[in-house]
């Protein structure tokens, strides 16, 4: 029987609905600004969701003829770009946490299980997230925060998460990952973890077969219940997700 010692933490998608009303207008605006004529529309972006990693995304676009091609230093400077435009609408604060978030992340810290970050995005990214959407005293809280291109293969390739346990000394079996897409998925069972998956607009339809629990959100106590779409381990009272709930899956 295992014990929860640690959470580690997507965070586009699963902290936050950042994709379409963040990363998205923010590579929109990098192309503007660049004189290049394309637009990511919210459906398109849908499409583009499958590769992991602002750069790589790009290329690919580059590849399946959406946008024409340009050298890789122009792919890096355009990402950039379009990073420090995510930083000024994150710093708008115009995307709040997802529900349930802050009270698990409150609950687990004050319970003393190590919280870590294992994300794809840029870390500057990350950062402005963490400082406008979940307060600075979480640079101190969170143990690590892995992200981008600090390791060589992004999701769903394990390594952003076999990185954040080498780095915290914790195993798979005491920790588990919270996602919300079918990389994320994928990277968090190629590293050994269990998962929970909160799923939004972009996701719903990925394919979770074999995770922990996937749930419409973490939710909150004082709101309707969320939907629950797996539950392995015949979890009862999924009102909302508790740590309670995380502890009995890291056990089951
Ligand atoms: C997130 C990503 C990132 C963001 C954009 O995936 O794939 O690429 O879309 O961020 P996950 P950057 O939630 O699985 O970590 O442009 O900084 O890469
Ligand atoms: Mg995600």
């Amino acid at each position: 029987m295992a014990e929860l010692k640690c959470l580690l933490w997507d965070v586009d998608g699963t902290l936050a609905d950042t994709e379409r009303d963040g990363h998205r207008v923010a590579f929109n605006m990098a192309f503007e600004e660049a004189g290049m004529d394309r637009r990511w529309s919210v459906e398109t972006y849908g499409e583009l969701l499958k590769v992991t990693g602002g750069k790589e995304r790009m290329q690919f676009d580059i590849e399946r003829g959406g946008m024409p091609a340009i050298p890789f230093e122009k792919i890096a400077a355009l990402h950039a770009r379009k990073t420090t435009h995510y930083e000024t609408l994150i710093g708008q604060g115009l995307i709040p946490l997802r529900p349930g978030v802050l009270r698990l992340l409150e609950e687990a810290y004050a319970a003393g299980v190590t919280l870590g970050v294992s994300t794809t995005t840029t870390p500057s990214a990350l950062d402005a997230l963490i400082e406008h959407s979940l307060g600075k005293e979480w640079f101190n809280r969170f143990a690590v925060l892995a992200a981008g291109d600090i390791v060589p293969n992004k999701k769903p390739a394990p390594d952003i998460y076999t990185y954040a346990m080498e780095q915290l000394g914790v195993s798979p079996e005491n920790t588990i990952a919270l996602e919300d897409s079918g990389n994320g998925w994928l990277s968090a069972q190629a590293a050994g973890l269990k998962c929970v998956v909160t799923i939004n607009d972009y996701t719903a339809e990925q394919n979770f077969d074999g995770a922990d629990l996937v749930v419409s959100e973490f939710g909150e106590p004082d709101r309707d219940a969320i939907e629950v779409l797996i539950n392995k381990h015949n979890l009862a009272d999924v009102h909302h997700v508790t740590l309670a709930h995380l502890q009995a899956i890291a056990e089951a």
